[in-house]
């Protein structure tokens, strides 16, 4: 409760302190841009690496080219391909469907 009200104030002050600048909201989510991005310089964390590391962030899209989306099936059944490698992307990521799965659950119900 506390900590909702704290953030109610922080958010509540760099809004009027963001009063200033031009109102904005290109990504359309009903906060004004310039207080998403004094925020973003404020709170965003800050993330330190080794310097011999060899995995470095990425981003989603970087990873998702990088990866194929595969139904495993446990019991030595082979695995069914989803989607192909590099054909995986954030739009339709979450809406795949396993065919042979769905069909069984349908048989089961009747
Ligand atoms: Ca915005």
């Amino acid at each position: 409760m506390l900590t909702t009200t704290l953030a109610s104030v922080v958010i509540g002050s760099l809004f009027v302190s963001s009063l200033s600048y031009a109102n904005t909201d290109a990504d359309q989510d009903g906060i004004d841009d310039s207080v998403e991005q004094t925020l973003l310089l404020k709170y965003a964390p800050k993330l330190y690496l080794h310097p011999d590391e060899d995995n470095k962030p990425s981003s989603i899209d970087w990873y998702l080219q990088r990866v194929a989306m595969r139904f495993h099936h446990d019991g030595g059944c082979s695995d069914d391909q989803i989607l192909a490698l590099g054909s995986v992307t954030q739009a339709n990521l979450s809406q795949q469907a396993h065919q042979t799965k769905k069909m069984a659950l349908l048989a089961h119900r009747q």
